[in-house]
């Protein structure tokens, strides 16, 4: 799955779904993802924080999984 030599990180801000079971959803589902390396839901803040390829397309993945699981996410920032 991940043979990208970029691993780039993101934080998007998450409305609703921070109950344990829709973070562990969310983990789950992203980790299926193509160009996902890793993402943890950081209930405390809110937020996803993602490990990826530097791809928008993978951001986009992202959100759209999210709002599939009925909830909704939205870029804060990538570095
Ligand atoms: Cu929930």
């Amino acid at each position: 799955m991940s043979d990208t030599a970029t691993n780039k990180k993101a934080i998007l801000d998450l409305e609703g779904g921070t109950c344990t079971s829709c973070s562990i959803a969310i983990e789950h589902f992203g980790k299926k993802l193509k160009g996902v390396s890793d993402i943890y839901v950081d209930r405390g803040t809110s937020t996803i924080q993602l490990s990826y390829n530097g791809d928008p397309e993978t951001i986009d993945k992202i959100v759209g999984m999210v709002d599939r699981i009925g909830y909704s996410a939205a870029l804060r920032t990538t570095e």
